[in-house]
Order: structure tokens, then sequence, then C-alpha cells
């Protein structure tokens, strides 16, 4: 397998389930900064341009983050990335789509991509702050999921490293402080072995 990814981007989760499952895989740095997602080798590959990408053994490629961490999680059940039970992992993906399309595609691409919501730069305070908004929200929403529990699916899975790419954003990234449970699941994530090798061969430990 080659996961093309750039160091902190919401990729370094799926990095994170890559080194849990163990097989081997190749990490391919695209550096969204230079534009490499747009040029020709990595486009033909995911003409949407956009990082976390798989390639699969059998040469097809898989995008968007959902769908690569469901389709890990159930080829490689060893791992225990996938929750027992439909209801529970229903559960898992209804965090992981949280955390990408609500908490990471609304709240952050506002703070961070404010041109992409409104063209007129006088605009751009309100709309970071709106995506502020909506990021403090779901962490709200995250902490009681967690509440009495230590993973988003009850069991340790594919979900708890959606939760842990945005909190590492809002943490380590912005220095802003996580709601007591998500700061506890953050702390567990820092723990695991799988996320210091890949924080390690991202440049970001
Ligand atoms: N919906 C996509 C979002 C992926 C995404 O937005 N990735 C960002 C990095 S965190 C990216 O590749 N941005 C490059 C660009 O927009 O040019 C998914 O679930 O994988």
């Amino acid at each position: 397998m080659k996961l093309f990814y750039s160091p902190g981007a919401c990729s370094v989760g799926i990095h994170v389930l890559l080194e849990e499952i163990g097989a081997p895989y190749e990490a391919v740095l695209v550096n969204l900064r230079e534009g490499a997602q747009f040029k020709p080798d990595f486009a033909g590959l995911n003409p949407k341009s956009k990082v976390p990408t798989l390639e699969r053994d059998d040469g097809t490629v898989l995008t968007e983050y959902p769908a690569i961490a469901f389709w890990l999680a159930s080829r490689f059940p060893t791992a225990g990335l996938m929750p027992s039970g439909m209801d529970a992992q229903a559960r898992a993906l209804e965090a992981t789509d949280y955390c990408v399309a609500t908490m990471h595609m609304q709240g952050f691409s506002r703070m961070f991509r404010p041109a992409n919501f409104a063209p007129s730069e006088a605009d751009h305070a309100a709309v970071k702050a709106r995506g502020e908004e909506i990021f403090a929200k779901g962490l709200g929403l995250m902490d009681k999921a967690l509440a009495g529990r230590e993973w988003l699916a009850g069991t340790y899975s594919f979900a708890d490293s959606a939760l842990f790419y945005v909190s590492f954003w809002w943490n380590a990234r912005l220095q802003k402080d996580l709601p007591g449970n998500v700061a506890a699941h953050f702390a567990r994530m820092n723990a695991r072995p799988a996320v210091q090798r890949t924080l390690k061969a991202e440049g970001l430990a």
C-alpha cells in the first residue's frame, strides 16, 4: 500500500491507522504548500487533489478519510480497529464523519482558508470566527460522546484517529485547550506507540 500524505494534514490520522495495522506500506509525501496535489503525477492518481489518498496493493486508489479508515479497519481485522456489532460500527462512522465533514471541512477550513468561503477580505475575520464556533461546538459534542468511555465507539477504533487529528490541530498547532474528556482522549492517543511513530515519521514529534 502507498499512503499519500502531507505532514500534519488530516492524512496523519490514516498514517496512525497504518502504523496500528503494521502491514507493509510506503508513505509518499505530497507537498501541499508547493501545490504538488495539482501536478499531473498526483492529480492523475487522485483528481480530487487531496490527501489522504491510499493506493492499494491491487493498484486501485481509495480517497476520502472515512472510506479509507473504514476500508483499512475491515481489511485488517486483527488490528482491532473495527468495533464489533453494527451499532458500534455505525457509531464509529458517525463520529468519523462528524470530525471530517463538520469539524474539519466546515470548522477548520473556515479558520485556515477563509477565502474559500468569502471572496472579500473584509469578511475573513467573521468567517474565521464562525469556523472557530463550529469547531468548538464539535469539541463539546465529542466531549459528551466520550463521557464515561475511553474511546468513541466503546473500544479503540478507526474513529479515534479522526478525533486525534482534529484535536492535534486545535491543541498542538493552535495551542488551544481541549475539553476534559477530549483532552484525556488526546493524551491516550499520544501514549500509543503507533501515534508516536507517526508523529516522528512526519517530523511532528
Ligand atoms: N473530504 C476529504 C478532505 C481531505 C482534505 O481536505 N485534505 C486536505 C489536507 S487536510 C488537502 O488535501 N488539501 C489540499 C488542497 O485543498 O489543495 C477527505 O475526507 O479525505
